[in-house]
């Protein structure tokens, strides 16, 4: 424990899912408990990374019962009673939650609502991106959004790119630390299971692989096009993790395209880890990107990307060293990129052990202390206030 920290309870509010902004506060969450930290999760079912729960880490569940009275169950007002409850039941210090809305705007008014009571709690908001680039535009959402990101006491973006975007898109006037997604290191440090490597790439062809939410953003169509092109040259896989709205469209293209045996769809699956190990290469060709934490999760695993330069993936993944990056829609650069590395034996070698170091750079070591930092300056801000 760092000398000048003493160990704090935090609440962490996040999605529960396997989304990028879920994976990283459930990780940064752990790795607090393992430090020594008290987190008490508050999400409305226990986040999919979480695991077992161990000493230090606590989870809330977060219940709206269904009132025929309303057309829309109000899961925002449910969420922050609960962040006051738990916050006077369990002495919370702080409150960090990942994501704008509604986590952010329902942490704002729980402070409000606890220092009616006379409690002081400072509330630190992770962004993560599509709160930003696509709700952000959105004038459902924006002056909900800028609200919550002007009142909040610490605001932390994903990437420099993301830091912009938010003063771009809110003209907030604030300050805004960048604090970059992270992996775990030993998470990556296996053996490939050779069996499922031979189960998707029996005759043992490159296997080629896109992890994502399968959301428009993501271009998937642009995933599977790639391939086509990687295919009319070479013999190959692609290997697509991960479910959603565009998945059932894909599988249908890539049967139409006469390509349907090569294209394996395993899902959604709890951990990227295993997929990645087997895989030689990995394409995230998003419209827009804040961070990529999979592109990140690929490197860690040794596995160069071809990405589109949008967004923050330029900070992640160094074109012609980890990968190759190219405008969004250029699938031609893409597919030749792709085909460079895979026909090129000695520039894949270089390109993975690239992509293994400049993971490096990202471990939660190196970033957890960043998050500490923060909540160090919050609580000199709270002793004082309650010293006055
Ligand atoms: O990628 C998604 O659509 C999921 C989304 C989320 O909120 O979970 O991911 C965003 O947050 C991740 C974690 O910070 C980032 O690595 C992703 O780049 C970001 N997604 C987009 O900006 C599209």
């Amino acid at each position: 424990m760092n000398n000048q920290l003493r160990p704090m309870k935090i609440g962490f509010v996040c999605y529960p899912t396997f989304g990028g902004s879920g994976v990283v506060a459930t990780e940064l969450g752990k790795a607090l408990a393992e430090k020594g930290h008290e987190i008490h999760f508050i999400t409305y079912s226990a986040p999919a990374r979480m695991g077992s729960l161990k000493s230090n880490l606590f989870y809330h569940e977060v219940r709206v019962s269904d009132y025929p009275l309303f057309d829309y169950q109000p899961y925002e007002l449910v969420l922050t009673s609960k962040m006051v409850e738990v916050t006077l039941a369990h002495d919370l210090d702080m409150l960090h939650v990942h994501y704008a809305i509604p986590h952010a705007s329902a942490a704002v008014m729980a402070r409000d609502i606890l220092e009616a009571k006379g409690v002081y709690i400072p509330v630190v908001t992770t962004l993560h991106g599509t709160d930003i680039t696509l709700l952000g535009r959105e004038p459902a959402f924006e002056p909900v959004i800028s609200h919550a990101i002007n009142r909040s006491d610490a605001v932390t973006a994903v990437s420099e790119s993301l830091r912009q975007d938010t003063i771009d898109l809110f003209g907030v006037n604030r300050d805004i630390d960048v604090v970059n997604n992270f992996i775990c290191t030993r998470h990556f440090q296996k053996e490939a299971d050779e069996n499922f490597r031979t189960s998707i790439a029996p005759d043992g062809e490159p296997i080629i692989t896109h992890i994502s939410n399968f959301r428009p953003v993501k271009r998937v169509h642009d995933v599977l096009n790639i391939f086509i092109q990687i295919r009319k040259e070479m013999n190959a896989k692609l290997l697509l993790v991960g479910d959603g709205p565009e998945r059932s469209k894909i599988e249908k293209l890539a049967q139409e395209s006469g390509i349907g045996d090569d294209v394996i769809c395993i899902g959604k699956i709890k951990n990227p880890v295993e997929p990645l190990l087997i895989s030689d290469l990995f394409l995230l060709p998003s419209e827009t990107e804040s961070f990529g934490l999979a592109a990140l999760e690929a490197l860690a695993a040794g596995v160069p990307v071809i990405a589109s330069d949008s967004g923050g993936i330029p900070e992640v993944v160094e074109h012609g060293k980890s990968g190759f990056l190219a405008p969004v829609g250029d699938i031609s650069a893409m597919s030749l990129h792709a085909l460079q590395l895979l026909q090129n034996p000695a520039m894949m070698a270089d390109a993975k052990r690239l992509a293994i170091e400049q993971s490096g750079a990202y471990t939660i070591q190196k970033i957890l202390p960043q998050y500490e930092k923060i909540y160090m300056r919050l609580m000199q801000v709270r002793n004082n206030k309650a010293q006055k």
